[in-house]
Parts: C-alpha cells; sequence; structure tokens
C-alpha cells in the first residue's frame, strides 16, 4: 500500500432534533397542558489512535465523516433519540489541525488516545419547556443546533525513538536491516528507501527502542532537490539521530565533511527543533578500508568536523560495531527516560503530551477543551434557534 503521511478530511456531527410540539389528550383530562419532548442531541465525531493502522492512505478514498443526527422529540414527553458518535481510526501518530484555522487540534501520540473534533448539536426544546404561569399552552419549540463541521488536516509523524539520517546511499537502510528485523530494501542506487520504515530493535528483555529509516536527504533538500525535505518530519518526535556517513565515498571529488556541513544545514533550514536535537556521528562502511586506515579516517572526520558528541565506527554490511552502536542507544534512551520521569515528579517539566508544543490538546478533557475554544468550536447558535430560559 502506499505511504501517505497527509491527508484532509472533512466532519460533521450530527444536527441536533427538532423539540415537539404537543398538548396532553386524555378522556376526563381537560387542559392536560403541554407534554412536548425535546429533541435528541446529534452525535459527535471522535478521532481515535488505532495500532495497526500504519499510513493515512484510507483517508485518500473516504473523506467525509458525518455522525448521526438527534432524532425529534415526541408527545408524552419523550425525547428524541440522540445521534450516535463516530470513532474514525487514525494511525498512532497523527497530528491533528483544523484547516481553515491552521490551529492545531490535537496530538494523538499513544494508542488509543481519543480527540473530539466535531461536537453534535444539541436537540431543540420541546413545547413543555416553554409552558410558565402566563403561558400555559405554549406552541414555541427549539429546532435543535446544528452540529459542528471541520476540514481537518491529518498529519501523520511516525512514533520512533531513534532516526536515521544521511545522504542516499549512507548505507541507513542496510544498517536498520542489521539491528531489527525490518526488511527495507538495499540497493547501490540513490533514493532506494521512499517513505520511512520502522524497525524495533531488541537489546535484551524489556529492552528494546524504534528505529526509523527515512528516505536519503540531499543538498538543496529544502528547496526541492531530490525527494524534499517533508519526509524530516518523521524524524520530529525522536530522542536522537544517528547521522550515517560513508567512510569512502565511491566517487573522487566527494568529501564526507562537507556532505554532513550540508546535511546539518538542510535539518536547519526544516526546524530549529530538529538542529536541537542530540545528533550521533556514525561512521559507516568501516570494511571498505584496512583497520588502522578506517580508524584514522573516522578520528580526522571527527576532528574536522568538531564533533562533540559520541560517535562510532561501524560497517552495517558486515555487522561490526552495530550492536555497541545499538547498545549504547538503549542506554541513552534509558537514561532520558529516566531524566524525564525524575523532572515530571518534580513538576519540573510539562507532562510528555504538551513538551513537544501544542501537543497538549489530545492531553486535556474534552470538556476543558471545548470551554477553551470559547464556545467558537461549539457550534455559536443562530439567535432563532437560542432557547429562552424557562421562567420558573
Ligand atoms: N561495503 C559496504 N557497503 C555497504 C554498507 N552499508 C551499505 N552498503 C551498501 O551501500 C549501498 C546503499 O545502501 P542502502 O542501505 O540502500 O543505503 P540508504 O542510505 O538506505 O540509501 P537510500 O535509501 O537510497 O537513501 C548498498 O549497495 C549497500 O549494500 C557497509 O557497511 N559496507
Ligand atoms: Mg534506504
Amino acid at each position: 500500500m502506499k505511504f501517505v503521511d497527509e491527508a484532509r478530511v472533512r466532519v460533521q456531527a450530527g444536527n441536533g432534533g427538532r423539540g415537539c410540539v404537543s398538548f396532553r389528550r386524555e378522556k376526563f383530562v381537560p387542559f392536560g397542558g403541554p407534554d412536548g419532548g425535546d429533541g435528541g442531541h446529534g452525535g459527535s465525531v471522535f478521532l481515535r489512535a488505532a495500532e495497526g493502522i500504519n499510513t493515512l492512505a484510507d483517508f485518500r478514498v473516504e473523506r467525509n465523516y458525518k455522525a448521526k443526527s438527534g432524532e425529534g422529540g415526541s408527545g408524552n414527553d419523550c425525547t428524541g433519540r440522540g445521534g450516535d458518535d463516530l470513532y474514525v481510526a487514525v494511525p498512532v501518530g497523527t497530528v491533528v489541525r483544523d484547516a481553515e484555522t491552521g490551529e492545531q487540534l490535537g496530538d494523538l501520540a499513544r494508542e488509543g488516545q481519543v480527540l473530539q473534533v466535531a461536537q453534535g448539536g444539541k436537540g431543540g426544546w420541546g413545547n413543555a419547556r416553554f409552558k410558565s404561569s402566563t403561558n400555559r399552552a405554549p406552541r414555541q419549540f427549539g429546532t435543535g443546533l446544528p452540529g459542528e463541521k471541520r476540514l481537518l488536516e491529518l498529519e501523520l509523524k511516525v512514533i520512533a525513538d531513534v532516526g536515521l539520517l544521511g545522504l542516499p546511499n549512507a548505507g541507513k537502510s542496510t544498517l536498520i536491516r542489521a539491528v531489527s528485523s525490518a526488511r527495507p530494501k538495499v540497493a547501490d542506487y540513490p533514493f532506494t528507501t521512499l517513505h520511512p520504515n520502522l524497525g524495533v530493535v531488541y537489546c535484551g528483555e524489556h529492552r528494546s527502542f524504534v528505529m526509523a529509516d527515512i528516505p536519503g536527504l540531499i543538498e538543496g533538500a529544502a528547496e526541492g532537490a531530490g525527494l524534499g525535505h517533508r519526509f524530516l518530519r518523521h524524524l520530529q518526535r525522536t530522542r536522537v539521530l544517528l547521522h550515517l556517513v560513508d567512510i569512502a565515498p565511491p566517487d573522487e571529488d566527494a568529501d564526507p565533511v562537507r556532505d554532513v556541513r550540508a546535511i546539518v544545514a538542510e535539518l536547519g533550514k526544516f526546524s530549529d527543533d530538529l538542529l536541537g536535537k542530540p545528533r550521533w556521528l556514525v561512521i559507516n562502511k568501516r570494511d571498505l578500508l584496512p583497520d588502522e586506515e578506517a580508524e584514522a579516517a573516522a578520528k580526522a572526520m571527527v576532528r574536522r568536523l568538531r564533533h562533540k558528541g559520541p560517535w562510532f565506527l561501524i560497517s552495517g554490511a558486515t555487522g561490526i560495531g552495530t550492536r555497541e552502536l545499538a547498545e549504547e542507544v538503549m542506554r541513552f534512551l534509558e537514561a532520558e527516560a529516566a531524566r524525564r520521569r525524575e523532572a515530571e515528579a518534580g513538576g519540573d517539566l510539562p507532562a510528555e503530551g504538551e513538551a513537544a508544543g501544542g501537543e497538549a490538546g489530545a492531553a486535556r478533557p474534552a470538556r476543558r477543551r471545548a470551554a477553551e475554544r470559547d464556545g467558537r468550536a461549539r457550534a455559536p447558535a443562530p439567535a432563532r434557534t437560542r432557547q429562552p430560559k424557562p421562567r420558573a
């Protein structure tokens, strides 16, 4: 199936049912009074993050989602049946925005997380609600409020702990094959990988992390060179980037140091956030050079780059150094998780969901979120359908 990481869908909540105008009619009960019931509430639309869906491809086919409207009220004080809520399954890692305002509505980063995207309309009042001491046979009723409508922009950002970064042919896919059971295609031509691949790297019991292999990046990607740089979004949620460099590029003029700098510049053009992530240098294809030569070349490269972080000299093809790299990454992630837990316990840091900026939507209860949206999102009622409070 084609990998799709952007989609637009239209969602529409159900309308509220119409209130009923009816009077009690019974033998020996003259002037029975109003007994029209309220309309049922319209169903709301929710998105739910579900495991097992890997792309937004389904939303290329089905673009409209509509929840059921509430039914009208009826006599004898019967309230109309409410419309059922609609739950739409999306991949874990979907960021939801309102396409018209650009406002981020939420981020479904954990399996099972639910986000309300369109609120159902309230049912209209039946005439029984309008009775008062001065109007004992009211004929007013509420027509029910319309359900909220929205055009949503969905963006999938895959969830991985570690991201692989590098020029085409640096050996990213070879590395993920070496350390996980993911099997992306490997070939000696550039741009073999066209969409992200995820692999789970096991380092022992209850110790594993997810690695993302993305397409190769080249200089000028921000301006559209190669496959562009859109897929860098899939690195945004990672905790550490592994920057792969070919120690002995086949091209005579190629300079690995310049290539590393070019890629770092592209990262910066995409987002400062990515540029600020821990980035480890992984010098690959060490099997192409004799051992001492490879080590000397790697050290020279690190020196020239003034690279401060950890660096590794590996060969994805033969597997030399890949286990050590995986173990080091695992330890880093464990330490990072422990730090986060401590900070959260101490209350210094916002909770996980809120840390990544504007992701709080999903974490907050729907009611509070709706209140914060200041009634605007909750389908402002046209004057005609506003219902007066019953007088006591
Ligand atoms: N000798 C040697 N060759 C390697 C090594 N790792 C990868 N290669 C070769 O390099 C070529 C490119 O490898 P890929 O893993 O497809 O590279 P990639 O970074 O995923 O490339 P794109 O998907 O095009 O961005 C293939 O021919 C691999 O066999 C290595 O450690 N040693
Ligand atoms: Mg690849």
